[in-house]
C-alpha cells in the first residue's frame, strides 16, 4: 500500500527491517541501549558490533541512566544497507493507563524529527512496542499511522516513510487502520 501525504511517500510492507535501504531504519530498543530480542537483536546482528560501540558512547555521554521512553538517538548503520539506526524506546503495555499513547506517539515523533534534523530523506520504522512490550497491535498501528500523518501535514522534508511489519496479519492491521487515519485512500 502505497499514500502520498504532502510530498512524501508512505508505505506499508511486509519484510524485515534490516533489509531496507532507506537512509534510516528505526530500533525499537530498550532503555540501555545495549541490544536485546526481537528488531533489536535482528538491527545488531546485521549491522555488526559497530552499532553497539555506539550506543555505548551514547550511554556514556548523554544518557548514563539509560535512554528514557519516547526518546531517539543514531549511531551509525554498521554493516546494514541503512546509513543510519535510530534508536527508540517505545512503552512496555501496562493496560493503557500509563501514558502507554503519549509515549508511543513520542518515540514515533522524536525518531522523525531526529531523522529531519539530521537532513535524511527517507525512514523505515518497524511496529514499535508490539512484540516484547505487548502493546495491542491495532491500537499502536493507530497512534503509528496518525502520528506520521501529523508529522507530514507540517513537514515536507522527508521523500519516503516505509512502516515494515513482520507478519502479513500485522501488515493488513496497519492497512486496516491507514484507511481509517488518512483520508483519500
Ligand atoms: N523486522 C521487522 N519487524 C520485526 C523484526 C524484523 N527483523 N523482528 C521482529 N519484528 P519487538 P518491542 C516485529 O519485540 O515490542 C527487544 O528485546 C515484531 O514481530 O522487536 O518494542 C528490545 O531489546 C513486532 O511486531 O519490539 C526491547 O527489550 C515488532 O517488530 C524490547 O524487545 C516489535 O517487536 C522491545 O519490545
Amino acid at each position: 500500500m502505497e499514500i502520498i501525504i504532502n510530498k512524501t511517500k508512505l508505505r506499508l510492507i511486509r519484510g524485515d527491517i534490516t533489509d531496507q535501504e532507506t537512509d534510516a531504519i528505526v530500533n525499537a530498543a530498550n532503555s540501555g541501549l545495549m541490544g536485546g530480542g526481537g528488531v533489536d537483536g535482528a538491527i545488531h546482528r546485521r549491522g555488526g558490533p559497530k552499532i553497539l560501540e555506539e550506543c555505548k558512547k551514547i550511554r556514556q555521554s548523554e544518557w548514563p541512566k539509560g535512554l528514557p521512553t519516547g526518546k531517539a538517538v543514531i549511531t551509525t548503520g554498521g554493516n546494514l544497507k541503512a546509513s543510519f539506526v535510530i534508536h527508540t524506546v517505545g512503552p512496555i503495555w501496562r493496560g493503557g493507563n500509563n501514558k502507554e499513547p503519549e509515549l508511543l506517539t513520542d518515540a514515533y515523533r522524536n525518531s522523525l524529527k531526529l531523522a529531519v534534523s539530521k537532513g535524511l530523506k527517507s525512514i523505515a520504522f518497524p511496529s514499535i512496542s508490539t512484540g516484547a512490550y505487548g502493546y495491542p497491535i491495532w491500537k499502536a498501528s493507530l497512534i503509528a499511522l496518525s502520528t506520521v500523518k501529523e508529522f507530514l501535514e507540517k513537514e515536507n522534508k522527508l521523500d519516503e516513510i516505509i512502516f515494515v511489519l513482520f507478519s502479513q496479519s500485522d501488515l493488513e492491521t496497519y492497512k486496516d487502520v491507514a484507511k481509517e487515519v488518512i483520508p483519500n485512500v
